[in-house]
């Protein structure tokens, strides 16, 4: 059994910064996570979770689907951003104003005002998913941060440096918490480990990340 054991702790609200321009605000979601689960239910209705392939041909194990106008997309063609949904042929769901008001004010309070992204990747993991070392390089302005929101089960994230070789800072990500990436660190690999395997009141067996970017 696993508990949202970080729920109200004393860490709510502190800051941990991992490097120039990265910051964790524990607990910082936490007052929007009803609208944010809300708002997600509408967004899968439209645009689904599913395994996109890697232009290598493997089927990724982390589920994804997008809103936003922009969604990251990969297949045999390759990485990038797009405006349609490749599953509906439709555009993807507009951003919902509390996933707008979440990324605005976490990139504020690391020191990054005025962000506006323009596209949300939703990251889905069940047990045993994990994200392998990767470079997020398929925005267009690499000045804008990316804010990242952990929902559901805690996950090990893994921050490495500007080569894939540099050793990784292992950080935990629980229920609620926000990480803004920008500066220097925005071009840093990083990843996430295994899900361990359990149960939350709000996601059942999974982790949800959202990760707001501007793409275009
Ligand atoms: C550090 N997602 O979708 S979010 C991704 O938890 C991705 O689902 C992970 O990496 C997840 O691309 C991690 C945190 C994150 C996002 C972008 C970064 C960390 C980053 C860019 C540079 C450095
Ligand atoms: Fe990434």
């Amino acid at each position: 059994m696993t508990l949202d054991l970080f729920a109200d702790d004393t860490r709510t609200g502190s800051r941990e910064f991992l490097g120039e321009g990265a910051v964790v605000l524990r607990q910082f979601a936490s007052p929007h996570v009803d609208a944010v689960f809300s708002a997600l239910h509408d967004i899968e209705a439209h645009a689904p979770f599913r395994h996109m392939v890697t232009p290598g041909g493997f089927r990724m194990s982390v589920a994804m689907t997008n809103c936003g106008e922009y969604g990251w997309v990969s297949d045999r063609r390759g990485y990038r951003y797009d405006a349609n949904d490749p599953l509906t042929a439709h555009r993807w769901p507009a951003l919902p104003e509390v996933f707008l008001t979440l990324a605005r004010t976490a990139a504020e309070a690391a020191g990054f005002p005025e962000f506006i992204p323009d596209a949300c990747l939703v990251n889905r993991y069940g047990p045993g998913t994990r994200l392998s070392l990767h470079q997020d390089k398929n925005e267009r302005d690499f000045a804008a941060p990316i804010v990242s929101v952990s929902l559901g089960l805690p996950a090990v994230f893994l921050f490495g440096g500007p080569q894939r070789a540099d050793k990784c800072l292992r950080v935990p990500l629980a229920h609620g918490d926000v990480v803004v990436w920008g500066g220097p660190v925005r071009l840093h690999f990083h990843g996430v480990m295994p899900l361990k395997a359990g149960e939350h009141p709000r996601t059942g067996e999974t982790r949800i990340n959202l990760t707001f970017r501007k793409a275009g």
